[in-house]
């Protein structure tokens, strides 16, 4: 078998022209796929330096919704640049003098890291937005955290050194012969322009294809936001009462939410006396970290009465645990921001019904402005260390 040279692929398209111009939105979408990563990881580490904010409770939902639209509207483009780059990956470079093969070494390591980390960024991502998760041999969140990293800045540096040939390529016609390869030859019917103009449109497809998990509108055209309006009350199940294994936990008549401070139990507060407590509605969205989010109307106990009536101050992080007994979000903490927030409810209801038992019947957090993650259903004990 033959080595292909870049001579070997004739095809006009594949050109600079076209890479930088798909690049420019490509580029967005890492860009902003990037930074509404960043404020989900912080969102959801255990403590905060700077606290993260309860308002606007919507703010999560759209930054969550952000990222998981753009990082779907960014595989399309991805492909078509790499497919638009490919022919250079052949070419034999004269390396001479040893600071060439550096600077060489430097250029096309930067792209090999740039190329897997892109593809490793986007494939786990969408899987965890399909909810696939075949990985077990690392966590999702610290990995997908840890490559966006890797990946941004492989990006800047990519940027950086194709400045020159990006800015010339972008002030030129698109069907100017600059930069191209020689044996660039026209072929078949499509343009470049009708190139870009075809990835700009896959990529729309991506956009409405998830969007509607989050935007009710769309839901009809959303063929992979198949969650959005599924479940009890029009609000979709992350995880049923049957897979988190409460099912007979959670029906329970001895049922009592326990209250704790340091580790002793200072109140234990049955169905009863949660709805003796005085009772709040608020219209609170579930935004899950996999993208899509739903507003339900909840009603029950502020976190703060709950606390009150146990002789607490809503004033430290209080750690929320789940009848669930294994799993990664049986447990969450519950910022002293958001514990002291008047929308943050230990609901009881939803829609003005009790909440379903895969909702999180008895009772279940929901804040504003949280990831969908630490609204942990299910609970079975609040406590508050000091
Ligand atoms: N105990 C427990 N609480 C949980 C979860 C879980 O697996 N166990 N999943 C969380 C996730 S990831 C989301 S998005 C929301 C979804 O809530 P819902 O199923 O009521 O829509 O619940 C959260 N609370
Ligand atoms: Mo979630």
């Amino acid at each position: 078998m033959r080595i292909p040279a870049p001579e070997h692929f004739g095809s006009r398209l594949r050109s600079p022209a076209v890479a930088a111009r798909v690049g420019v939105w490509l580029g967005a979408a890492f860009g902003i796929c990037f930074l509404t990563g960043l404020v989900s990881h912080y969102a959801q580490l255990p403590t905060h330096p700077i606290p993260f904010p309860t308002a606007p409770s919507w703010g999560y939902r759209l930054t969550q919704g952000l990222h998981v639209t753009s990082g779907m509207a960014a595989i399309p483009l991805l492909l078509v640049k790499l497919w638009s780059v490919y022919p250079r990956l052949f070419e034999r470079v004269d390396l001479g003098a040893g600071r060439r093969l550096l600077l060489v070494a430097l250029e096309r390591g930067s792209i090999a890291v740039l190329v897997a980390s892109a593809i490793f960024q986007l494939v786990t991502g969408l899987l965890n937005a399909a909810q696939w998760y075949p990985w077990t041999t690392f966590s999702f969140r610290p990995t997908h955290y840890a490559i966006g990293w890797v990946t941004i800045g492989a990006l800047v540096l990519h940027i950086a050194v194709k400045l020159p040939i990006i800015r010339d390529v972008l002030t030129r016609n698109i069907d100017a012969t600059v930069h191209d390869r020689p044996s660039a030859v026209e072929q078949g019917t499509l343009s470049r322009r009708g190139l870009v103009r075809t990835a700009l449109a896959a990529s729309a497809v991506a956009v409405l294809a998830t969007a509607g998990s989050t935007v009710p509108l769309l839901r009809k055209v959303s063929v992979l936001g198949v969650r959005s309006g599924d479940g009890p009350a029009g609000v979709p199940i992350n995880k049923s009462a049957a897979a988190a294994g409460v099912e007979q936990t959670a029906i329970d008549p001895a049922y009592t939410l326990r209250i704790l401070q340091d580790g002793q139990e200072v109140a234990a507060l049955t169905l009863d006396d949660l709805r003796t407590l005085p009772q709040q509605t608020e219209d609170l969205p579930i935004a899950c970290v996999e993208g899509w989010s739903a507003t339900g109307t909840w009603g029950g106990v502020r976190v703060k009465d709950v606390l009150a009536a146990a002789g607490l101050a809503a004033d430290r992080d209080v750690a929320v645990v789940s009848l669930q007994e294994s799993g990664a979000f049986r447990s969450s903490i519950l910022p002293a921001n958001f514990a002291a927030d008047d929308r943050t409810l230990l609901a009881l209801d939803l829609s003005g019904e009790p909440l379903d038992i895969d909702h999180g019947y008895p009772c279940r957090v929901i804040a504003p402005n949280r990831p969908g993650v630490l609204q942990t259903k299910w609970v079975a004990s609040m406590e508050v260390s000091t």
